[in-house]
């Protein structure tokens, strides 16, 4: 009783905007920040009955990543750190969309009841709370807080201005029963950090590789906390731009250079072949890139390509822990290494990493359907082609990786330091969620091990041409695919039709779906030369319209 007056009283502070339609989709809700008041009231009551039902505390991010600084939007991290399980979006609309406090309320009494979580006698939840640098954050966060703390017994911890990998990352510690504070994180990543550049093999120590890197900001959260890193380094001298003085993701970020192949605001000729890397707006993607000469156009180097990168150092580090010596009581247990990319991916990524002789899963676009499948490796490393991803190691590696590093110590040099730097990565690298800071430091260590300049690493393969299009329909769920997205089944005939256009172009790959955060169906073509991939989407542009 006391309860529900409660819910009541706070639900009328927090009106429906009139005329809005909310859905959570694969980065939770997004808008204009002055439409989600009443919004993230409710994902604040939704974190605490989630926190309640699992008995652990449970993550709720505000950020809007790469979209304008006006927008906002909000998230909640499961206890492992991941995405709020998928069982529960459906619930999350309707409470987003109840139009009034009565029609909240009996909802909530419905979904209780329903997924039997019991309020009177439950434990005490407890909610982290982050934002991004938004200016909308800070009125968000304290709706947010009256959300959670209408549930009774329920307590939002305010973790401040976090990129949304930190606060992933410390719900999963948190649950973990580890000490889970930002300079915790911090910790984590630059011990091991060090730990992988104190095993750079000798021959490779001394090449010649760059020790300046440039990073784009996005002036966003990312470079704010890249600052604080920065001093801790050793021989890395970072230089971080777009640092929060503009505005945020404005002609800067991952997205933009990814998306528009040229360099972000306050770089220029004068940057010309240095090793740059560009994060977004909440530092869960990273792409690197290069000028060109005399230019504004860039080499980018994407999230393929540090997949590519990863895939490489972590098969041949597997591979000298295999080593000769060890042949026979290594066959009882063959880790194994899988990657997984979705069709953006570029084609001449794919051939080389299955030319590498590495497995490659292909799932729909969206980071929980990469993550749910690199989890069944031992070592799973995703990505998707914008630079969000990362690799995932099993408990089970892990605690077979430390008792043979005991046994290594006395028997190989080698294999040991192997074993060593294959543990080191699984603590750089987030297991919770893609994570730009993390994968930057990863992707720095493993050039230095490699002794490769970026050029060198942009050289693994070459990316065929490729063109991205979107087409506004009026109803986008028209479009029904399967194999991860590579066919189209509903309407029947265009899956013929976009494969009749195919055919003609050498190296052709062509698919559309039904974007997951736009009303836009998206075109993606690739071929042997630029203008054959133009002219591949072009035509299947024509098909959708
Ligand atoms: P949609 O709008 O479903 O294509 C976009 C990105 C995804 C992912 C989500 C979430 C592309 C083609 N799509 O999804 O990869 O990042 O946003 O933010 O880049
Ligand atoms: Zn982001």
């Amino acid at each position: 009783q006391e309860q529900q007056s409660l819910l009541l009283r706070s639900a009328s502070c927090f009106p429906l905007p009139p005329g809005a339609k909310f859905s959570y989709g694969t980065s939770g809700f997004r808008a204009n920040a002055s439409l989600l008041e009443s919004t993230v009231f409710r994902v604040g009551i939704l974190a605490a009955l989630r926190s309640i039902q699992t008995r652990s505390v449970i993550g709720l991010m505000i950020t809007a990543s790469h979209n304008e600084v006006s927008d906002n939007g909000v998230k909640l991290a499961d206890p492992s750190g991941g995405m709020l399980t998928q069982s529960w979006e459906p619930f999350a609309d309707s409470l987003a969309n109840a139009p009034d406090p009565h029609s909240l309320l009996q909802l909530l009494d419905d979904f209780v009841k329903k997924e039997n979580i019991i309020l009177e006698a439950s434990p005490a939840a407890e909610v982290l709370l982050g934002r991004d640098t938004r200016p909308s954050g800070e009125t968000l966060l304290e709706a947010t807080k009256q959300g959670i703390t209408s549930i009774m017994g329920a307590t939002a911890s305010d973790m401040g201005i976090l990129t949304t990998p930190q606060l992933h990352w410390m719900v999963r510690a948190k649950n973990k029963g580890i000490e889970a504070t930002e300079v915790n994180y911090y910790d984590q990543i630059l011990a091991s950090f060090r730990c992988l550049l104190d095993y750079v093999p000798q021959g490779n120590s001394s090449k010649n590789v760059s020790d300046k890197l440039i990073v784009d900001g996005a002036d966003g959260v990312g470079g704010e906390k890249l600052e604080k890193m920065k001093t801790r380094l050793g021989y890395l001298t970072i230089d971080v731009r777009n640092c929060g003085d503009g505005v945020l993701n404005e002609g800067v970020g991952a997205d933009f250079v990814q998306k528009e192949k040229v360099v972000p605001r306050s770089f220029g000729p004068a940057d010309a072949g240095m090793r740059c890397a560009s994060l977004d707006g909440d530092a869960d993607r990273l792409v690197y890139f290069s000028v060109l000469l005399n230019s504004n156009k860039i080499d980018l180097v994407d999230g393929d390509k540090i997949l590519s990168l990863f895939a490489v150092f972590l098969k041949e580090q597997l591979g000298i822990l295999n080593g000769p010596e060890d042949g026979k009581s290594n066959k009882s247990y063959q880790p194994s290494l899988g990657v997984v990319q979705t069709a953006y991916a570029n084609g001449a990524s794919t051939d080389y990493l299955k030319q590498l002789g590495l497995e490659v899963a292909l799932t729909p676009t969206g980071v929980k359907y990469l993550h749910e499948k690199a989890a069944e490796y031992d070592i799973g490393i995703y990505f998707e082609a914008n630079g969000h991803g990362t690799v995932l190691f099993s408990d089970n590696f892990l605690s077979w990786l430390e008792i043979k590093k005991q046994e290594l110590s006395l028997k190989s040099k080698d294999q040991h330091k192997a074993a060593l730097r294959l543990l080191a990565v699984s603590r750089l690298i987030n297991q919770a969620v893609g994570d730009a800071l993390s994968g930057l430091f990863l992707v720095e260590a493993i050039l230095k091990h490699m002794g490769w300049s970026i050029h060198k690493w942009n050289e693994l393969y070459q990316d065929l041409p490729s063109r991205q299009l979107k087409v506004k329909v009026v109803d986008r769920t028209a479009v029904i695919t399967e194999n991860a997205e590579t066919k189209v089944v509903n309407p029947a005939g265009i899956q013929e039709a976009i494969d009749a256009e195919t055919v003609i172009y050498p190296k052709g790959r062509c698919f559309i779906r039904p974007s997951g955060t736009e009303d836009v169906v998206r075109v993606y073509a690739e071929a042997s030369t630029q203008e054959a991939a133009d002219s591949l989407a072009n035509s299947v542009v024509r098909l959708v319209e």
